[in-house]
């Protein structure tokens, strides 16, 4: 049985449609991250990264969420192109390009201007223009097809869906207006029942919901040698 390490947030989120798509079934494992639970030792043998997602399967464990989708992928022959050098290739350039550019940059958009003890104008335009970049080039792939990678629905599909439905949140309220393509797609899939299973996780668990100095301590340890 599949053990899935969940937290509402935007890289499990994938991993929860993947698994609610393709009908597997696992025991839903909750990490608590505002309190903390990713630092456990047994979590932290699983993902030495201390971060959600994170799954077992029999003696296989693997973290990063795009590293998830591509093993799951795999290992149920579902939601993956044709295999062939163009469409493999074509399907690793994507799942790279939101592994190493939306998660990050849309991580650092929204820390620098939401969570950031100071308001670093600088920082903030940095972070808030490349992630825009990087939503205007998916935005140009999803104008082009239905899917990323065409006419069919893949894994990649997913890895785009569990950051857009926090899109507004990193670029602001407007995002969508620039995004017309991307808005499409996300209303799309988050109409298919396995999103709205996927979403409907959440609600198994009661997460910690408050920002507290405790959340931020485990959110943000690095920053533990900057406060007076
Ligand atoms: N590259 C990793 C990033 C994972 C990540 O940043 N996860 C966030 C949730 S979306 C998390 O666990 N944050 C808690 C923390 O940073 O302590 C992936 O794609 O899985």
């Amino acid at each position: 049985m599949i053990q899935f390490y969940y937290h509402p947030s935007p890289n499990p989120a994938k991993i929860a449609l993947f698994l609610e798509e393709a009908g597997l079934p696992y025991e839903l494992v909750p990490v608590d991250t505002r309190k903390g639970e990713q630092f456990k030792p047994e979590f932290l043998a699983i993902n030495p990264n201390a971060k959600t997602p994170a799954l077992t399967d029999g003696d296989v464990a693997i973290f990063d969420s795009n590293a998830i989708l591509l093993y799951l992928a795999e290992k149920t022959g579902q939601f993956l192109p044709e295999n062939t050098p163009k469409a493999r290739g074509e399907m690793l350039s994507w799942l790279m390009f939101v592994a190493t550019g939306i998660g990050p940059y849309c991580g650092q958009a929204v820390h620098f201007s939401r969570f950031a003890p100071e308001k670093i104008p600088y920082a903030i335009n940095r972070y808030a223009r490349e992630a825009e970049r990087h939503w205007g080039i998916l935005d140009a792939q999803l104008g082009k097809h239905r899917y990323m990678l065409g006419d069919a629905y893949t894994l990649i599909d997913m890895s785009v869906w569990g950051w857009a439905t926090r899109a507004q949140f990193a670029l602001g309220d407007e995002a969508f207006g620039k995004l017309p393509n991307v808005k499409r797609h996300l209303d799309e899939i988050s109409a298919r029942p396995a999103a709205q299973r996927a979403t409907a996780l959440k609600d198994k668990f009661a997460f910690k919901t408050e920002f507290d100095d405790e959340a931020r301590k485990f959110l943000f340890p690095q920053n533990a040698h900057l406060v007076a």
